[in-house]
């Protein structure tokens, strides 16, 4: 499988800037404010960092509408705040990775309002069609909007997010361009946004379904695969880069054909069908119980499927993994610390979310108008559409909202948890008052020292970087497996469930866990208990 690539060990942290740390007290997180926690960062043992967009935007989609692919959002700070986060962070062996979202631009980028003014090369940058097809949106709303000249332009997303038009080998320079331009600053890669989907072989009618319809002419198209090898070849393979990719609605035969290393494509990908486990038909907004088990055959068969995958539990679009798949009443520090060993234990590179490490959870907003979410507007706007009625939709949104995971992180108890001097831009979790960074570092039992004990444990460990993963039969909610490398075995036992299970015990000695020696039990697994126990071989 060729040479070892540096990221193999990594453990990756998101940064959501905007909810991170702001240094300024105008309520919205910033460059500078991520400089002053990259202590804090190289403490937990974090090797990259991903930074969600930071470009200019007017911040519709909180920057997933990007106005311009070379600048640095004011709002974030300058340039050079850049320039110095990036070679701060070197000093500290952190690596940085961007969030490339190149399925379209914000309608507010000169590309787009050249386009708009007439001018035929930039309309060819994007799908403009006098006749709207039938294709569905992301976000629940309309996926054509009409201009003021009368015809219409597409967007999978928010109207402000018009697709760009990858069979425009125009499109293909520009952005390419771009990449080499943030590589040449010395950032390490990038995260790409919603890549399987950049392609549209046509714009031609779908087939009717409940969702996405069209999503058969764009979704992991052979243009895709091409762009893909022509990005690697072109551009990433001179430089040494980590580039994982958003792909959404993969199996894990089409997964693999994106990550497989000797396609030369992606590197890692995130897949998305953990998340799901409790969606009604697919849909997230609608949630059916969730059930361990599923989430244990879902893992199973993705850490199967792929080389190398993409692990994470939580990010910025979705619920905090404590109130997912945890706990968040007496199980939620266990809860916590079992997630984060597993996420840290399972084959692949692991990504942990701003907040995760201190067991943050759901924002604990009071009504519809506390969201700010894009998404959650949309889909708000659909349910009236449908005529639900208002107390259905405050429910269905304010429990699945992205915003949950946005919430400011909470470095202490003060009254806007250390996050800002000002008003911040989305309403602070009163369970700052004990879920926050400084008391959790006064503590020696914390979810935060649990997390910096365990990425300590995985780095020393080949069994866990390199090792080859087996699953291990198992009672309800349970799940166990091995990873062995060359000397080493070890298996890793997560109850995923809030009451006692008896298990089988292997191996010969305990080595991690997240109950203390006297409250183990050599038949019984404890609620949400954790264990790596190693084995001679
Ligand atoms: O949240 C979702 C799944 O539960 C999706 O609707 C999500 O929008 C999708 O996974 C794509 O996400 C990415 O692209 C979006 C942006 O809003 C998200 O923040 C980003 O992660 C459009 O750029
Ligand atoms: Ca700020």
């Amino acid at each position: 499988t060729g040479t070892k690539k540096w990221w193999k060990n990594a453990v990756v942290y998101q940064i959501y800037p905007r909810s991170f740390c702001d240094s300024n007290g105008d309520g919205i997180g910033d460059l500078p404010g991520i400089i002053s926690k990259l202590n804090y960062l190289k403490n937990l043992g974090v090797d990259v960092i991903w930074l969600s967009p930071v470009y200019p935007s007017p911040g519709y989609d909180n920057g997933y509408d990007i106005s311009d692919y070379k600048g640095i959002n004011p709002e974030f700070g300058t340039m050079e705040d850049m320039e110095r986060l990036i070679s701060r962070a070197k000093r500290l062996g952190i690596k940085i990775i961007m969030d490339l979202v190149i399925n379209h631009t914000s309608d507010e980028h000169e590309w787009f309002k050249n386009a708009l003014a007439g001018d035929p090369k930039y309309r060819n940058y994007y799908f403009f069609s006098d006749t709207p097809n039938n294709w569905g949106s992301f976000f629940g709303n309309k996926t054509w909007t009409k201009t003021e000249n009368g015809d219409y332009y597409m967007h999978l997303f928010s109207e402000k997010q018009p697709d760009l038009n990858w069979q425009n080998p125009d499109v293909y320079d520009e952005i390419t361009d771009v990449m080499r331009f943030w590589l040449d600053k010395g950032i390490a890669g990038f995260r790409c946004d919603v890549i399987n989907i950049i392609y549209k072989n046509s714009i031609k009618n779908g087939r009717r379904r409940l969702i996405l319809t069209g999503r058969e002419h764009y979704l992991n198209t052979e243009g895709c695969h091409e762009l893909l090898k022509r990005f690697n070849k072109d551009v990433w393979s001179k430089y040494k880069t980590f580039i994982v990719g958003e792909t959404i609605f993969v199996t894990p035969n089409e997964a693999k054909l994106l990550c497989d290393e000797d396609r030369g494509e992606l590197d890692a990908i995130f897949f998305f069908e953990h998340m799901d486990v409790d969606s009604r038909g697919g849909i997230k907004w609608f949630k059916k119980q969730y059930k361990p088990n599923k989430l244990i055959k879902i893992i199973d068969k993705w850490q199967n499927a792929l080389e190398f995958p993409a692990n994470y539990l939580e990010n910025h679009d979705q619920i905090r993994s404590v109130n997912h798949f945890g706990n968040t009443k007496e199980y939620w520090e266990k809860s916590a610390k079992l997630l984060c060993g597993l996420n840290l234990s399972l084959k692949g590179i692991p990504f942990i979310y701003e907040g995760e490490e201190i067991g943050m959870t759901n924002g604990d907003f009071i009504g519809l108008r506390d969201i700010k979410d894009i998404e959650s507007y949309n889909v708000n706007q659909a349910m009236k559409r449908l005529l639900l009625t208002h107390k259905l939709r405050r429910k269905l949104i304010l429990r699945t909202s992205r915003d949950n995971a946005r919430t400011p992180i909470q470095w202490d108890s003060s009254e806007n948890a250390g996050f800002t001097t000002g008003t911040p831009w989305l309403r602070v979790n009163e369970n700052k008052s004990f879920i926050n960074v400084e008391a959790e570092q006064e503590d020696e039992y914390s979810i935060l020292n649990f997390y910096k004990q365990m990425i300590e444990f995985r780095k020393n460990s080949k069994a866990i970087t390199e090792g080859v993963y087996r699953r291990v039969a198992a009672p309800n909610d349970v799940y166990i497996f091995t990873r062995e490398a060359k000397e080493e075995r070890l298996y890793i036992y997560c109850n995923l469930s809030s009451s006692n299970r008896h298990v089988e015990f292997y191996g010969d000695r305990i080595i991690f866990g997240n109950y203390h020696a006297y409250d183990r039990d050599n038949f019984y697994l404890k609620p949400y208990e954790f264990r790596i126990v190693a084995s001679n071989i």
